[in-house]
């Protein structure tokens, strides 16, 4: 039988929500331990930023990642463009050539405390995150984008394409990736192609669902509001699931497990 799997959406630095997720749904103790067993839980990326604790959650995550891998369990995440933006103000943020992407960072919520206490462990940790993941029969991605496809034509190409990005000082390639992550909503059945679109990048990767994060799901159905918000929106006729609850916007997340 497959381990059991569970995903959680954007965390961005909300720590103490993390933690009350974690541990409504008994993956950790009240210790803050490992309680999941064989759990299989992912995270769709965007940890950091907007929010005051992003280096505390990747903290919790990490050691999660190394308490679960003992008793069977497993811990993984999606790299989001946050984490991009995060990555870029650490590395060239203290070069004139860099002072753009500390600035691009800023006005997208970072968090001087982050840039201040994050690790060199961490920051390798970061880059060598999966764009993208094939998870059971799903395809897991942080962007409802189809951007991913310029990387490459198979999840592999397009993670290591993405990660050598991350290793390089090459800042107009870095700029590139920033600028395709403002890419969303691209599978979304308002649009006249959305379906579509999902069906294709579907077709091209893999997978009978596309899972995702970073477009707030009240941005998608303005009925709803963050605080009432615990479950996925399923859209394109239930070819994509968004599990971004809007945590940093007042939301509490929710741990969605693959049914
Ligand atoms: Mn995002």
């Amino acid at each position: 039988m497959a381990k059991p799997v569970s995903i959680i959406g954007d965390i961005h630095g909300q720590y103490d929500k993390l933690v009350a997720l974690l541990r409504d749904s008994q993956l950790i103790d009240e210790d803050l331990a490992w309680s999941g067993g064989d759990t299989q839980l992912w995270f769709t990326g965007d940890f950091l930023d907007r929010g005051p604790d992003g280096v505390m959650v990747v903290d919790l995550v990490m050691r999660l990642q190394r308490e679960a891998a003992v008793v069977g369990g497993e811990v993984c995440s999606l790299l989001g463009n946050h984490e991009v933006l995060f990555l870029g103000a650490y590395q060239f943020g203290k070069q004139h050539v860099g002072s753009m992407f500390a600035l691009g960072w800023l006005r997208n919520g970072g968090i001087m405390k982050d840039l201040e206490y994050v690790t060199a462990e961490q920051i390798a940790w970061l880059k060598d995150l999966p764009a993208m993941a094939l998870v059971q029969d799903r395809l897991l991605v942080h962007a409802d984008a189809t951007f991913y496809t310029e990387y490459g034509s198979s999840i592999e190409t397009v993670n290591q394409t993405i990660s050598a990005l991350l290793y390089s000082d090459d800042t107009g390639e870095w700029h590139q990736l920033l600028d395709s992550f403002s890419e969303r909503m691209t599978f979304y059945d308002m649009r006249h192609d959305g379906s579509h679109n999902a069906e294709s990048f579907l077709k091209k990767f893999g997978g009978r669902q596309i899972i995702h994060g970073h477009t707030p799901i009240h941005y998608m159905d303005l009925d709803l509001t963050p605080d009432t918000i615990r479950q996925p929106l399923s859209y394109a006729r239930n070819r994509c699931l968004n599990l971004d609850g809007g945590m940093y916007l007042g939301g509490n997340g929710f741990v969605y497990t693959l049914p």
